[in-house]
């Protein structure tokens, strides 16, 4: 069934002049890191449902993103968030993960549920309180060494909810120096990726609220520092693809948050609402990818791909099974666009076959192009179906309800 299917679509790509032998090598190569929090219970500000198996400690929620990574063989990183992940034996938890096949991945400082920042962190009037968050900001970095992380990935809460509540040229000063101070304790190997957000919690001014914030920062602090793009984290109809286009261009995209949204940053489950955005974003990074400049080339290939997802209401698991297939098969679109055809269009100023040779390969049907690759990879052709049929869902319901929440 999967190999007359298969046989077809070889037929079909063949004929639109794909070299199915490099998607499959791409797609084999493709790496999402899952967020520990996801794992969490989590909700909304009006309540935070409890499920049935929610991981009880970090240890737990290794081993459901193990189980996500088995399954898809797509995750083999897991993100962690401090103080959420914090345990006495780092090393133990950096074991834990290897003894499953799995590194830590980023390593995300919170500075936005400690009293102290009620009024900011890094940007609080206050010198002591910004040293304290400078000074977490800094154990993060002593976290990721013993956890074997290069990724140091920072958002900050700041803002403020009324004109004249803050001086925003100050706090643009202290955040920089915060930041400064966090650049020069990396090591090396390490990156800083810095994410911004619009709004939310802080609802008239946040410290870092747009891509061109987040850039100037990491421009002013080195090559060490790049942006971070949310999906979730603009203003309705930005051209989110461009952003990216943009910050390859400028050596300056540093990684993802993959979650979708309708409204603002709804942290839902990444594709379902605008998969074609997703597209277009892999299809901005895979012509940068054929840059002739090797610096963007690069750029494009060491980007962190990371999923940045709140399930409220879902069973965390199935949900993570669900977003990562759903990247994975934006990308495996993405792979499949003529770009000769459409650099040809561009030439040509024919804005109709330009604008065909990109969506065309979006109306491609891959289903039978993942299910070879997940043959070859080893893992099950339909990731989704094994989960439920694995039992895992019922061997963790001895976990109870009240696990952690994000
Ligand atoms: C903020 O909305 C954010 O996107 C940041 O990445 C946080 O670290 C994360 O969500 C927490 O869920
Ligand atoms: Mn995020
Ligand atoms: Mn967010």
């Amino acid at each position: 069934m999967h190999d007359k299917a298969y046989a077809l679509f070889e037929q079909q790509q063949q004929d639109r002049g794909i070299d199915l032998e490099q998607v499959k090598q791409k797609l084999k190569a493709l790496k999402i890191e899952t967020p520990s929090w996801g794992y969490g219970d989590s909700g909304t500000r009006f309540k935070v449902f409890q499920q049935v198996g929610v991981p009880r400690n970090p240890f737990e929620k290794i081993d459901d993103a193990a189980q996500v990574h088995r399954l898809t063989g797509l995750c083999p990183a897991v993100a962690i968030h401090i103080p959420w992940d914090k345990v006495d034996d780092y090393e133990k938890l950096k074991a834990h993960a290897q003894a499953q096949g799995l590194s830590i991945g980023a390593v995300n400082p919170n500075l936005f549920q400690d009293d102290d920042y009620m009024f900011g962190s890094v940007t609080n009037s206050i010198p002591q309180i910004r040293q304290k968050a400078i000074n977490h900001l800094l154990e993060c970095v002593e976290i990721a060494k013993v956890v074997g992380s290069n990724t140091i990935s920072l958002w900050f809460a700041d803002g403020s909810n009324y004109p004249g509540q803050v001086n925003i040229r100050t706090r643009k000063r202290w955040i920089l120096e915060a930041l400064a101070e966090l650049y020069q304790a990396l090591t090396p190997d390490m990156r800083m990726l810095i994410e911004y957000k619009f709004f939310e919690p802080a609802f008239y001014h946040t410290d870092l609220a747009d891509w061109g914030m987040a850039y100037d920062m990491a421009l002013k602090l080195g090559e060490k520092a790049q942006v971070l793009v949310d999906t979730g984290h603009h203003a309705p109809g930005t051209n989110v693809e461009h952003i990216v286009a943009y910050l390859l261009d400028e050596k300056k995209l540093g990684g993802f948050h993959f979650n979708s949204r309708k409204y603002a940053d709804d942290d839902l489950i990444v594709g379902t609402i605008n998969p074609y955005e997703l597209f277009l974003i892999f299809y901005q990074i895979l012509d940068a990818g054929q840059d002739a400049d090797p610096a963007v080339r690069k750029t494009a290939e060491n980007i962190a791909y990371m999923i940045d997802q709140s399930h409220n209401i879902e069973p965390k698991i199935p949900a993570m099974i669900r977003s990562v297939l759903n990247v994975q098969t934006q990308y495996a679109k993405a792979l499949l666009i003529n770009f000769d055809e459409v650099r040809q269009a561009q030439e040509r100023q024919d804005v109709l076959a330009a604008e065909h040779a990109v969506r065309q390969a979006f109306e491609q049907d891959v289903t039978p192009l993942l299910a070879a690759v997940r043959e070859e990879m080893g893992v099950p052709v339909d990731p989704m179906q094994a989960y439920l049929d694995s039992g895992y869902a019922e061997k963790i319901a001895s976990r109870g309800k009240g696990g952690a929440s994000w």
